[in-house]
């Protein structure tokens, strides 16, 4: 097994009496005879997909018919808006037993595709179809992939290969994996693709893309799924011929409309634009002495005809020695609150930071009641160790979603803020920067399938327990032997955790390899920003280690509601894996845990490698029930692991301790290299 196949595997169920039983309620598939529905492309989708999956699982042939005379124990799919389908939104379903039948309904014919695929996610990990009474309804609106996919086919922070788009041969040659995509985004309810890097290049907009673009809109369409662009804000000016990109400007707002006429002539259900401006050295508006809201509005109102938006990221900060980058987006953002266009929606990453192991959620939560903010999460493992080690996402992004931000007191989660619950935005979104290549497994780790599928079930519903994903991902794509499952679910679970200690414990942050985003540069300062600076972030000293963002440092606390700074401002109180993102903490202090400080650094990154051995036993144990390529992939990833959580280990433990002046505490043993060895080591990435 190659991978490629993903969750959809549909091989045969082993057990010949569960394949019997699903049988008998599979015995055709019907669309309900309307005339608009026979034509309708997306329930064509969801027949097909259901006739292949079930077909492969069951072993039978499974007969898409075209009428239903009296006929039973087959699936009906249906678009209503009868009364059953009352509790649902637009893409939301319902499957049912009505006159042993089993039924889908959808208000849309998405709602049936996404009900057909959760039909055989029933099946694939064999639950009952005897009662089954199930209503679902995505929480969020958007839901998208962010793809950071250039033009000549790499990818910012890609590690899976070259991107899938091949740009060179479309719009002509339709790459089969197009609709593998689709497929796989469907199967989760994601239903839009950011096609290109928010590093944006113009091209994307010229004619001669814009077909490239319509062609691969074509095969996603019976998919449910609608492109989006990333856009170049001064592309009035390299593409346009006129001598500015001022969005006050009248000439450049018609530029702006004319494009998006002639974006929608290509691609009529074309989904919008997503927007880097003045971030990280992208152009945007404040060139012309402008705000996000003139740039965001213009965009917005050239959308203003179509069913289109804008997500306009707030992933912004500028170099400013005396400030503190953890408030730079609010700072820019917050005071905006209220002036965006009806059609903006402001994208916000998880963390005030950037994408980090973990951080505190982003202030923004909660702060904007009166701006439609969007979850941006990252998949791709930029600072998780890539594609080699092993990070299951979903307690990554579950801990920011279910963060309070007591925005309107007690239960004012993120997920609340993110689904509009909680402000009444009339749009919301989530988006996650996409893991997927051109390897022939999509995600280079094959466990790192799991945190693409994991990013689509939240933002459908972000109620699903981390566990409750792992186990169905496990047993669609790894294995159905439930002592295995458990024990790699189990795995998956702590995963992250363990990567937390052996890189970044107690809220350390942004220490990793400079440019690269790979192993540990803890002493990173000679970056031409002092915020690119490693020391910036950790301040390590002869006295201890963190970052005060309270009251005595840079009081970026005070930016959460008063309960949030009572939850992180007391060095004494201040969980554990938050204490360094708030607190500049004397080594010697003695922790919640009964060690000092330093002790308790070194033995999280110690016990954090043998965790890593520990991950490497768990899995030696499921290679009975595993496809011996998989288990073969992964166990070498995983021994890559081990070794680099080690160079992780030894280059901060030996690195803190030249701050620290104390012994690595017993029963750990000090590294065998010296701090100069694993300086060497990790500056060899940026040899040339
Ligand atoms: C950073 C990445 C950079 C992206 C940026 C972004 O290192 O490549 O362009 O995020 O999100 O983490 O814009």
């Amino acid at each position: 097994d190659d991978g490629y196949r993903l969750w959809l595997k549909y091989d045969l169920l082993r057990d010949a009496g569960k394949r019997e039983a699903y049988a008998r309620s599979a015995q055709f598939i019907s669309i309900q005879n309307n005339s608009r529905a026979s034509s309708d492309p997306v329930l064509k989708t969801a027949a097909q997909e259901l006739q292949a999956g079930l077909q492969g699982l069951l072993g039978k042939p499974v007969p898409i018919i075209t009428s239903v005379p009296n006929k039973t124990g087959g699936i009906i799919l249906t678009t209503g808006t009868g009364a059953e389908s009352q509790s649902l939104n637009d893409e939301g379903y319902q499957i049912t037993r009505r006159q042993n039948n089993l039924v889908i309904t959808g208000k849309s014919s998405a709602g049936v595709l996404y009900g057909a695929f959760a039909l055989l996610r029933q099946v694939q990990t064999l639950q009952s179809l005897e009662g089954i009474a199930l209503t679902s309804s995505p929480k969020v609106r958007y839901r998208l992939l962010n793809h950071w996919d250039n033009v000549n086919g790499t990818i910012e922070r890609g590690y899976a290969g070259s991107s899938l788009w091949k740009w060179y041969e479309l719009p002509e040659r339709i790459d089969p994996r197009y609709r593998d995509y689709a497929r796989a985004n469907a199967s989760l309810g994601i239903n839009g693709t950011v096609v290109n890097n928010v590093n944006a290049s113009s091209r994307f907009l010229t004619g001669e893309y814009l077909e490239k673009v319509a062609a691969l809109a074509n095969v996603f369409r019976p998919y449910g799924i609608r492109v989006y662009l990333s856009v170049y804000f001064p592309a009035p000016k390299t593409i346009g011929g006129l001598n500015t990109a001022d969005p006050l400007d009248p000439q450049v707002r018609q530029w702006w409309a004319n494009k998006t006429k002639e974006i929608y002539a290509a691609i009529p259900d074309f989904g919008g634009f997503l927007v880097k401006a003045n971030s990280e050295g992208e152009p945007g508006p404040q060139d012309y002495g402008r705000t996000h809201v003139d740039g965001a509005n213009m965009l917005a109102e050239a959308l203003a005809p179509y069913d289109g938006v804008v997500m306009w990221r707030s992933f912004v900060y500028k170099a400013d020695p005396k400030g503190d980058r953890f408030k730079a987006a609010y700072e820019e953002f917050k005071p905006f609150d209220g002036q965006f266009n009806r059609k903006v929606i402001v994208q916000v990453k998880n963390g005030p930071i950037d994408f980090q192991s973990r951080e505190p959620f982003s202030p923004l939560f909660g702060a904007m009641p009166r701006t439609p903010l969007a979850m941006e999460f990252q998949i791709t493992q930029e600072y998780l160790g890539f594609a080699t080690h092993l990070v299951y996402e979903a307690p990554l992004f579950k801990e920011c979603l279910e963060s309070d931000t007591y925005a309107k007191g007690k239960g004012s989660t993120v997920a609340k803020v993110i689904d509009g619950s909680l402000h009444g935005y009339p749009i919301t979104a989530m988006a996650g920067v996409a893991n997927t290549g051109s390897d022939r497994n999509w995600t280079g780790h094959t466990m790192g399938q799991a945190n693409w599928y994991a990013f689509g079930r939240l933002a459908w519903d972000h109620t699903l327990s981390s566990e409750a994903i792992a186990r169905e991902w496990v047993n669609m794509t790894l294995t159905n032997e439930p002592a295995a499952v458990s024990q790699i679910t189990n795995l998956m679970l702590r995963s992250r955790e363990i990567y937390v200690d052996y890189t970044t414990p107690l809220g350390l942050h942004h220490i990793m390899g400079y440019g690269i985003h790979y192993g540990p540069e803890p002493w990173k300062a000679n970056a031409s920003r002092p915020d690119w600076n490693h020391t910036y972030y950790h301040r390590a000293d002869s006295i201890g280690v963190g970052f005060d963002r309270t009251a005595t440092g840079s009081n970026a606390l005070s930016l959460y509601a008063p309960d949030v700074q009572k939850l992180w401002g007391n060095a004494e109180t201040c969980p554990l894996p938050y204490l360094l993102w708030f607190h500049h903490v004397p080594w010697t202090k003695k922790l919640s845990t009964g060690r000092s400080l330093w002790d308790e650094l070194c033995t999280r990154y110690y016990t954090g490698v043998d965790s890593v051995a520990w991950m490497q036993r768990q899995w030696t144990q499921v290679k009975p029930v595993v496809d011996p390529e998989i288990y073969a992939d992964v166990a070498g990833r995983l021994a890559t692991q081990h070794k680099e959580a080690l160079w992780w280990r030894d280059a901060c433990v030996l690195y803190f301790q030249t701050f620290s002046r104390q012994p690595i505490p017993a029963p750990f043993k000090k590294p065998e290299r010296t701090l100069d060895d694993i300086k060497r080591l990790v500056n060899t990435y940026q040899l040339r």
